[in-house]
């Protein structure tokens, strides 16, 4: 049976609230004043491993504080935190422009996406982080499961969502009960130490926050440190088994990483998708935020009756995006985050012309580490064996008959992060779905942009460990769990431990 056409989706993006950011003309011109006052990035101070080993020390009395301060406070700590994010838009934006170089567009739903995973733990905490759950059990007795803090607990995020990202994983941690140490992605410092500060005014006491600045080194001297209760990472695959074995490696008690990594995400077009929403959607996934998300579309199964229709439409919907300086609003695609992202993504374009049929390659502006949008097609999947962090997508063609195969080259890369599959067919999209462990997986519509609380985010095998960030369950992966059995019959019975009294 095959679904009839229908209007093309744009998937909304409105945050638990509903809140409109305002709008676009009048953030761009507060936007030129506020650029122009920030401080310069080399007035920020990296901290000496020294410092980073004594911010744990000082974590363990921040959590001494933190861990027994009510549930609720917390909670209301993150709200107002929530709250004053959402009075500071435009300095966010703003830095979110100059130190990530992301389009306004990009900006405006980080902040709002920010802003969500402050209220949604905030709620979440209130729900889980209460009273515990009380358990039936034999008369006399009470049994109660309650969620508590684990200790000072590391959190290590990307560039890519400077400001989402940290405050998403410095949030849970914290609503959870734990203190947090916190290292940002090194060019991503100066939107960290402002998020701090405004946790700090919100309620959060210093010592339950801290921010350490620097690169790898930094983060490993923390990871490395036996006193520490968990990690919380954001990047690359190979960091994380890199954090991994270092904990694994040392003495002491045996403590939890919570990993999101990459992906080599496709998406697979069969004969009765609507080349439209197609286009439309591809040309979002791979080339948008210049391709930096770890839910961007690298790989691309299109069967082979409707493939060069289909490549037809994503060109042409390609060729309208403009790419350019972050700060005008006309600007579709922005810069990658460096020389160095700049420099390896360009050896992968060199190496695919070399070695794929080009299909399209996009004007960039010679000076500034920009990458033009790149179509290339493969004769097989297995000659994308990494992931390709930029605005690059890679085409395979397949025939009806290969649709297994698909599904097996997909999951033979073992990454499990987003997918897509776009068919009007319901039984062809259940045999792609059943058959992948994929975190997120977006039918008829496209990857990228997962909304707090709505689409919890992450995957598995190559990418990650989970549990999903902004999903029911992330907050308890940071906690303890602790089972209190009193005897409430005998006379003097510890009924009151329960009651709060
Ligand atoms: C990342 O890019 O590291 O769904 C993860 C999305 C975002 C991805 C964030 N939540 O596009």
């Amino acid at each position: 049976h095959i679904r009839p056409p229908r209007a093309l989706y744009q998937p909304q993006r409105i945050n638990s609230r509903g809140i409109e950011l305002g709008d676009r003309a009048a953030l761009q011109a507060l936007l030129g004043d506020i650029g122009a006052a920030r401080r310069p990035l080399s007035t920020m101070a990296a901290t000496t491993a020294e410092q980073a080993v004594a911010a744990i020390a000082a974590g363990r009395k921040g959590f001494a504080v933190w861990s027994t301060t009510p549930a609720e406070v917390r909670a209301a700590a993150l709200e107002r935190a929530g709250d004053l994010l959402e009075q500071r838009r435009t300095t966010f934006i703003a830095l979110l422009q100059d130190e990530g170089g992301k389009t306004l567009d990009d900006c405006i739903s980080e902040v709002r996406e920010a802003i969500d995973y402050c209220r949604y733990y905030a709620a979440e905490g209130r729900r889980l982080f209460g009273d515990g759950v009380a358990l039936p059990g034999p008369t006399g007795e009470s049994n109660t499961l309650r969620l508590r803090g684990r200790g000072v607990v590391v959190a290590i995020s990307p560039w890519n969502f400077p400001l989402a990202i940290f405050l998403g994983q410095v949030t849970a941690a914290l609503m959870a009960g734990n203190a947090v140490v916190a290292k940002p992605a090194e060019q991503t410092p100066v939107i960290a130490e402002l998020a701090v500060t405004l946790l700090h005014e919100a309620g959060v006491p210093p010592e339950a926050l801290q921010l350490v600045q620097g690169d790898g080194a930094i983060g490993a001297a923390l990871v490395a440190h036996p006193d520490i209760a968990g990690v919380v990472f954001t990047g690359s695959t190979e960091v994380a088994r890199a954090i991994n074995r270092a904990l694994a490696a040392k003495d002491g008690p045996i403590v939890p990483l919570i990993a999101e990594t990459g992906g080599i995400n496709a998406m697979i077009v069969d004969a009765t998708a609507l080349p439209e929403q197609v286009a439309d959607d591809v040309v979002a996934s791979a080339f948008r935020s210049a391709g930096q998300r770890c839910s961007a579309l690298r790989l691309l199964f299109v069967q082979d009756d409707v493939a060069d229709r289909t490549i037809e439409l994503i060109t042409g919907s390609a060729r309208e995006l403009r790419l350019g300086d972050p700060r005008d609003p006309a600007t579709h695609i922005g810069p990658v985050i460096d020389a160095e992202a700049k420099a390896k993504l360009d050896a992968h374009i060199a190496h695919m012309r070399r070695d794929a049929r080009l299909h399209y390659a996009g004007d960039a502006p010679t000076t500034g580490t920009y990458v033009a949008p790149h179509i290339f097609e493969l004769r097989s999947a297995a000659e994308l064996t990494e992931e390709v962090f930029g605005p690059i997508l890679h085409v395979v063609r397949y025939n009806a008959s290969e649709l297994d195969a698909v599904v097996g080259a997909i999951a033979a890369s073992r990454y499990a992060l987003t997918l897509g599959v776009q068919s009007r067919i319901d039984e062809t999209v259940a045999r792609i779905v059943d058959r992948l462990p994929v975190g997120n997986v977006y039918v008829n519509r496209n990857i990228i942009g997962a909304v707090i609380g709505v689409q919890p985010f992450g995957g598995s095998g190559l990418s990650g460990t989970g549990p999903k960030a902004g999903g029911p369950h992330y907050l308890p992966r940071f906690a303890l769990e602790q089972t209190l059995s009193i005897n409430t019959a005998a006379a003097g019975g510890n009924a009151a431990l329960l009651s709060g009294d």
